[in-house]
């Protein structure tokens, strides 16, 4: 079975569509045919400022997240970043293989630095941790949505120059994006993708959000003065942007979401995936707070991936340290 490995950031109280969709859905469809391995990125989260007490919560939050989503502990490794010292160690290492251009070419450096004042230096260096984080495991395949590629490449030619210059020792990973639901936009501003740092509140679906308010955000979701539901990603985003939200939590592809409202009006699909996106979130909404109540239970579970998680990434790190000619 290949491996797949993928993390998401503990840097809000709720995850949101976005990464549900393009992220999450994937985990626990991965779980079926990969050997499956999934972190909390708490280390990445810091690259910006956060609050100490609310990383700490946020960090068990997505945990229960994850597992409230479908990502099994039983069938997959679910652990915590920071709670894994191989990380920190192999970052540095694919610090000193990146050069300082690449990391500055990165479009979300560059999106991050124009948006906050004061600019970590560890939010240049980012993508050097993300390979670390991939490569420790040898994965196969890294499920993530179309604004991680620019780092998956950067992760893939370290990993080659790394081989390259000391010999073979890292898997070359694949992207795992799903075209369609790679990029799930904000629902007031289709042209925007779905994102923490929203403009406004009522653009962002949270997977922790109550029903009503799940479905107020797709009711008063922005489209456009057309009447046909079609896909036109141009001329239509908003509208694109609901079918393929529909088509993702549906389970069925574009073409059958587009058939299924032909003839319909747009409060008609707005009005159905308002109910759809509630039927899908509220359970997951409800198995979090469960899972929240048990913190305990959490923190043994967690506990028990980061032990899984250095079993093998420790020996990868012993292997780099050998080739870089460390003592
Ligand atoms: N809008 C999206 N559509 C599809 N996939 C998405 N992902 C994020 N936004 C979308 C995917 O979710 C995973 C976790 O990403 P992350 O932890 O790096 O979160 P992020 O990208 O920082 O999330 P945001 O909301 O975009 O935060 P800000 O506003 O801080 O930049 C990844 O696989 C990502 O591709």
């Amino acid at each position: 079975r290949p491996r797949s490995l993928s993390g998401i950031q503990a840097t809000s109280d709720s995850l949101h569509l976005g990464n549900y969709i393009g992220a999450l859905q994937q985990f626990v469809a991965q779980q079926e045919t990969s050997d499956a391995w999934y972190f909390i990125a708490n280390m990445h989260a810091i690259t910006v400022p956060q609050d100490p007490a609310k990383l700490r919560e946020r960090t068990l939050l997505t945990a229960a997240q994850f597992i409230a989503a479908g990502v099994d502990p039983e069938r997959s490794v679910l652990f915590v970043q920071s709670q894994v010292d191989a990380h920190p160690k192999l970052g540095w290492i694919m610090e000193c293989v990146a050069s300082e251009g690449e990391a500055r070419r990165m479009t979300q450096f560059k999106d991050k630095s124009a948006k906050n004042e004061q600019v970590s230096l560890g939010l240049l260096t980012y993508p050097a941790l993300m390979a670390a984080d991939i490569l420790l495991y040898q994965a196969d395949v890294v499920p993530v949505g179309e604004d991680q590629r620019q780092h998956l490449e950067l992760t893939r030619n370290l990993a080659e120059r790394f081989n390259k210059r000391f010999g073979h020792t890292f898997t070359v990973p694949e992207p795992g994006i799903v075209k369609e639901t790679a990029k799930i936009y904000d629902l007031q501003d289709p042209t925007a993708k779905m994102s923490k740092s929203a403009q406004s509140p009522a653009g962002l679906v949270g997977i922790l959000d109550e029903p009503k308010a799940i479905a107020k955000k797709f009711k008063s979701a922005v489209t456009d003065d057309g009447t046909e539901v079609a896909f036109d990603r141009e001329a239509k985003p908003g509208v694109s942007n609901l079918l393929t939200i529909y088509s993702s939590l549906a389970g069925v592809d574009m073409a059958t979401a587009v058939e299924h409202f032909e003839g319909k009006m747009y409060g008609h699909l707005k009005g159905e995936l308002a109910d759809l996106a509630v039927e899908t979130l509220a359970p997951v909404r409800e198995r979090t707070l469960e899972l929240l109540a048990d913190r305990a239970e959490l923190t043994r579970i967690l506990a028990a991936g980061a032990q899984r998680a250095a079993e093998v990434a420790d020996p990868t790190v012993a292997a780099a340290y050998e080739r870089v000619g460390f003592l």
